[in-house]
């Protein structure tokens, strides 16, 4: 009775284009670089890439600012390099998925060109705009005779959500970056022409798309101020799973998804366990939630930093494992493009690097639900140590800190630079690292962001001579993970959920039975199995030290210790 998909079984490869691999010496990577790179991902033994957006774009949010959806940046290759790239991948049974950007486009797509040129252009209606209000607010951007914006939601890089348009002298909506204004959802006109996009891409023989803040597309009737000052974004409240969003994706999964049997992955800030079950019902594959990557915000939220306990992390994870059901399937990922590196956040990107990179690997793979690896973790890939703002590439870090600092928000530069090595997301984007040659062996020119220092010891070349490597283990445990229905099937439970430094847990589906222990800490700890596995016979799956067991025995497990039993 296992309700089987192909993307439950599958292990997906996120591809940051920009920082993959440059062949072309222009310091950014390019789609003959990912060409070049297709054998080492079939070696890796993945099924499924995700590429970020490599489609015609100014570049003000690395291309989640998009001017034309049918066409190539060319920066990263023509479209004829990618025809050959999907070839080249299907040719090894690696599926692709795409990154859909539609809650938003850039201001220099030809739509919003059209959209601000005047109020009846028949554009207009395909975006956001309202007059301004007639309040006199101190600060903050104004129109004229001191007008102040349509409401009071702020954008997720810093700032109000909306900027004045002196051609009509109206305001338009950007929840991101001012050249990134929101698209019209309500417009029939606007979903057409995106499921027909849409349609357009998984005709040239595409296997899913990633759905980028894809429960951001409903703005409530009247676009009402928002009461919740502390949310993640003011504003949150009525923008994040508006009231049409479900009839908005289930007709596009009608309307397109359905035909093709594609995946889908929904990025979804802000939902819980029951909203999550009503997008599974509107056809979404699963989606990504944020809850354990929120552990770590401070008092100021994001741009401040705060410490969590293992236990909450547990908590934060465990809700989800267990709160699906069948009515919906987890996509399991600890990091991508928009968060720090996942070893320096929850493992030990010192002494213990490799141990706790190899946990971490554990735990993606055995969890329930489909594992996602970004690129360079299965390198152990650290944050990196930024020295200042100058080598900081990305505009929700750098806006983000010019407000934090006007309002007075860091204690000083010491305290900034902090944040920002901790927190920036170009921590995820620097250079892919092959080799120990210069850059990396990323780039024969001058990268686009600097290369981590440590790519003389941390790189692929290194990693895969040596059989102990964070490579290596990656690469058994997505073997692993393929070869068993009870790895992906099976259901989570939850033991010792107060303990502050093992994660125990088991999988089970009939008859089948593994056990998971894993020592989240930098000191040995005394594991004492739980009663219902204590002594059961056992053979050892996966192990990041060298032990020998056939039973599940109290035992001292390492620093960063993780195993895999399967019970017999
Ligand atoms: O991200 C949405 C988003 O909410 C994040 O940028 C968020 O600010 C950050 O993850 C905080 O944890 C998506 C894309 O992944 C991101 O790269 C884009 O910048 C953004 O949408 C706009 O398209």
């Amino acid at each position: 009775d296992i309700d089987r998909q192909w993307w439950k079984e599958a292990v997906v490869y996120q591809i940051y284009p920009r920082s993959f691999n440059d062949t072309d010496g222009s310091g950014v990577g390019d789609i003959q670089g990912i060409i070049e790179r297709v054998e080492y991902l079939d070696d890796l033994g993945v099924d499924v890439v995700w590429l970020n957006p490599i489609y015609e774009s100014p570049g003000a949010d690395n291309g989640y600012d998009i001017s034309s959806y049918r066409s190539i940046d060319d920066q990263f290759g023509t479209m004829a390099d990618w025809e050959e790239l999907l070839a080249k991948l299907h040719e090894r049974d690696i599926k692709l998925i795409m990154d859909l950007v539609v809650n938003h486009t850039s201001d220099e797509h030809i739509w919003f060109e059209e959209s601000r040129k005047s109020t009846d252009n028949e554009y207009r209606d395909y975006y956001i705009w309202r007059e301004g209000r007639q309040v006199d607010r101190e600060g903050g951007p104004h129109g004229p005779s001191g007008e102040a914006p349509p409401n009071n939601w702020e954008s997720f890089f810093g700032g109000p959500a909306w900027s004045y348009d002196e051609q009509t002298g109206e305001w338009y909506l950007h929840i991101f970056d001012s050249k990134q204004p929101d698209l019209n959802w309500e417009n029939t006109e606007v979903r057409e022409e995106i499921y027909d996009m849409m349609e357009w891409w998984l005709e040239k023989g595409i296997d899913g798309f990633r759905m980028d803040v894809i429960n951001l597309l409903s703005k409530p009737d009247g676009l009402p101020d928002s009461e919740d000052e502390d949310a993640l974004v003011v504003g949150a409240d009525h923008f994040m799973n508006g009231p049409r969003i479900h009839d908005y994706l289930s007709e596009m999964h009608e309307e397109v998804i359905e035909p093709y049997d594609a995946m889908t992955v929904g990025e979804m800030a802000n939902v819980d366990a029951e909203q999550a079950r009503a997008y599974s019902a509107d056809g979404m594959s699963m989606a990504f939630t944020f809850d354990h990557l929120r552990l770590d915000f401070g008092p100021n939220g994001r741009w401040s930093h705060g410490t969590f306990e293992l236990p909450e992390l547990k908590r934060a994870m465990s809700y989800w494992q267990e709160g699906l059901g069948d009515e919906g399937w987890n996509a399991v990922f600890l990091g991508n493009h928009d968060e720090p590196r996942i070893l320096s956040r929850f493992g030990n990107d010192g002494v213990y690097r490799a141990e706790s990179a190899k946990l971490l690997a554990t735990l993606l793979t055995t969890l329930q639900g489909t594992p996602y690896i970004f690129q360079g973790d299965e390198l152990g890939m650290t944050n990196y140590p930024f020295e200042s703002l100058d080598e900081v590439r990305d505009v929700d870090t750098l806006k983000n800190v010019r407000i934090a600092r006007e309002e007075g928000r860091f204690a000083d530069e010491t305290e900034m630079l902090d944040v920002v090595r901790r927190r920036s997301r170009d921590n995820a984007r620097t250079p892919m690292q092959w080799s120990d040659e210069e850059y990396a062996g990323f780039t024969d020119g001058e990268p686009w962001i600097p290369v981590n220092p440590n790519y003389e010891k941390v790189n692929v070349e290194a990693e895969r001579e040596n059989r102990d490597s964070v490579w290596n283990y990656y690469r058994r445990l997505v073997d692993l993970h393929h070869e068993s229905d009870l790895l992906v099937y099976g259901d989570y439970d939850l033991y010792l959920p107060e303990h502050g430094e093992l994660w125990v847990y088991t999988r089970t589906l009939g008859d089948e039975q593994a056990l998971v222990a894993l020592n989240v800490s930098d000191t040995s700890t005394t594991f004492e199995p739980p009663d219902v596995v204590a002594g059961s016979d056992a053979e050892l799956l996966a192990a990041n030290y060298t032990v020998d067991a056939d039973a599940v025995e109290t035992t001292d497990l390492q620093p960063w210790e993780a195993r895999v039993y399967k019970l017999n």
